[in-house]
Formats: structure tokens, C-alpha cells, sequence
């Protein structure tokens, strides 16, 4: 009968208590330790699903996006050929809530800012290829003085792109200027893929870097600037007669009449100045009504971590294409 074990000497019912208490305790500790890493398990999918979520989410803005620019290439084929802040892909999406988190974007026109690659200028270049270099150099010159940088990093830049390597007069630099330095490197001698390439060149400490970086950009090909996005100190740079004031003047009256094309532009400059002083050709040779390289920036917030996806988008003839996607997750 079960009753003799209950009636065991004593010192032998304190052993069995003690064996019965190291199993229970030994079997919390692996039960607590299998609980443990089921939750680090659980977290750690939690973590790649709601990051997977969140990339989905950048994907979705960055569709959007595209949508309203794919809608702008129809309007523009029903005859209002420009682009303009007026226009719908131009709004912001404002932090919008979605499961998890929240989705923010916002498209800019990249033909707002200068193209230093404008200034890239091959070995063997045509007499065209060359004006529109000086013309474009000249330009930047203005811009730079428009924003009291140095002007003389335009030609730095110039030199930096174009294939020779003989400097410019006076203000130039090719590689004898760079070899010289204690972390010695040569000239790029070609387009530059990234406007943070500008850090490299002569003249261009982080300051006036970060001045001038909101007015410029790399574009793959040459590009005109679109008047009807680009802000007062890019329009003021086209022409030596502009200032200020009248550079925001322009920017107000376009707000209500967008420049439908290049023309309407010359032909304010040339009710504003003496119309002898207005240099169409070049002006024109500058600037655009429309634009084909757009920047699409969203940021998307969900609980653990956010993600911003920067996109470079290009509207061409009958479709708005994906060129590049920079993500970073913070
Ligand atoms: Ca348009
Ligand atoms: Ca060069």
C-alpha cells in the first residue's frame, strides 16, 4: 500500500523533498530560459516584419509619386506643356497614418537647381558644346556671387569636369593643385555622380558646401533650368540685370501665370531692363518651362525604426521611369 512510503524514516522523505525541489527548480530555469528566447524570437521577427512593413510603405509613397507625375505627362500632352508648383505632383504628402506608423513625401524638381554637370565638357567638343560650357560657367559665376560665395569655384569645377587638364585662367585646378595636398588625389576629369563630389573641389570647405548645396545637383545629362520652379537666387543668377527684388517679383508673378514657355520669360526681362541689355540667346540656351529629372523624398515612420527612400525619378516621353533609390533606416 502507498501508505508504507509515508511512513519512510525521515532523514529519507528530506531527500526525496530536496531531489523533488532541484527538478522543479531545474525545470523553471530551462522553462524561463526557453520562454526568453521565444520572446527574443518573437521581437526579432516583429522587428523584420514591421521593417519589411515599413520598406513596403517607402515603396508605396514612392508609387504615388510616380502616379502624379504619370498623370502630369498627360496633362502636358493636352497642351499645358509645363511644369510648375502649381501643379499637383508638386504637393507634399503631409505625415499621413498608416497601419504601424506613419508615411510622409515630397517630390521636388531637380531642374530647379543648377546641373553642375552642365559643365562637363569632353576632350574633342563642338564649337556648341564649348558655348554652352562658357555659358553655363558664366552662370554658375553668378550664382555663386548671388549666394556671396567665392566665384572663383566655378572655374575649379569647370576644370574638375572638363577632360583636359590644363587650368582654367585664373582661378582653375587640375591636378598639380590636388597632388600637392597631404591627402594628395587627381581631378575626376568627367561628370560627377553626386554634388557632394563638390567637397573635393579647391575652394569648397563644408560651409560653403552647405550653402550651396540646395541649389545645385548631378544630373546624367545636360538640363536646363525650369523658371517655374527654380527659387529667387537660381532665376537671379540668369541675368546680370536681376536682383533680388525683382527675381521675387518674378517668382510671385508666376505663382498666377506659370511661363508657358521660354520666350514669355525673355520677354518680361525685357519689359523690366532695356530691352537692348536683355541677352536672349543665352538666357534661352539656360532655361526650360518644363522639366524631366524629379527627386522624390518620403519618410516612413513605424514604431521601432523610421526609413527615408530618396528616388530619383525621370519623366520622359510617354512614361515616368525610376532611375536610382538611395535608403537609409534610422
Ligand atoms: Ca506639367
Ligand atoms: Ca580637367
Amino acid at each position: 500500500m502507498g501508505f508504507e512510503s509515508a511512513q519512510a524514516p525521515a532523514h529519507q522523505k528530506g531527500v526525496a523533498l530536496i531531489t523533488a525541489i532541484i527538478i522543479v527548480s531545474m525545470a523553471s530555469i530551462a522553462a524561463v530560459a526557453m520562454t526568453h528566447e521565444l520572446q527574443l524570437t518573437i521581437r526579432r521577427s516583429g522587428n523584420i516584419i514591421t521593417a519589411d512593413q515599413g520598406y513596403l510603405f517607402t515603396l508605396g509613397s514612392e508609387a504615388w509619386s510616380r502616379g502624379m507625375l504619370i498623370r502630369d505627362l498627360k496633362d502636358d500632352s493636352s497642351g499645358n506643356k509645363y511644369d510648375g508648383l502649381d501643379e499637383d505632383w508638386a504637393q507634399e504628402l503631409p505625415p499621413t497614418p498608416v497601419e504601424g506608423g506613419q508615411v510622409e513625401a515630397v517630390t521636388t524638381d531637380l531642374q530647379a537647381r543648377f546641373n553642375l554637370n552642365n559643365l562637363y565638357l569632353q576632350a574633342e567638343a563642338s564649337e556648341e558644346d564649348k558655348q554652352s560650357v562658357a555659358d553655363n560657367l558664366a552662370y554658375f559665376q553668378r550664382l555663386l556671387a548671388s549666394l556671396e560665395l567665392p566665384e572663383s569655384i566655378a572655374q575649379a569645377t569647370a576644370d574638375w569636369l572638363d577632360e583636359d587638364i590644363k587650368s582654367l585662367y585664373p582661378d582653375g585646378a587640375e591636378d598639380m593643385e590636388y597632388l600637392n595636398l597631404d591627402r594628395p588625389y587627381r581631378t575626376a576629369n568627367g561628370p560627377m555622380a553626386s554634388a557632394t563630389e563638390m567637397r573635393l573641389i579647391k575652394g569648397v570647405d563644408r560651409d560653403v558646401y552647405e550653402k550651396l548645396a540646395p541649389y545645385i545637383t548631378t544630373l546624367p545629362e545636360r538640363t536646363a533650368i525650369n523658371i517655374n520652379t527654380a527659387d529667387a537666387q537660381v532665376v537671379q543668377a540668369l541675368a546680370e540685370e536681376l536682383n533680388e527684388a525683382n527675381a521675387e517679383q518674378l517668382l510671385s508673378e508666376r505663382e498666377e501665370n506659370p511661363f508657358k514657355e521660354p520666350n514669355a520669360f525673355i520677354e518680361r526681362l525685357k519689359e523690366l531692363f532695356d530691352e537692348n541689355k536683355v541677352k536672349s540667346d543665352e538666357i534661352t540656351s539656360l532655361i526650360s518651362v518644363e522639366s524631366r529629372y524629379f527627386q522624390m523624398e518620403t519618410v516612413v515612420s513605424m514604431e521601432s525604426s523610421s526609413q527615408r527612400l530618396v528616388s530619383l525619378l525621370y519623366k520622359g516621353e510617354k512614361d515616368v521611369i525610376v532611375i536610382s533609390r538611395t535608403l537609409g533606416v534610422f
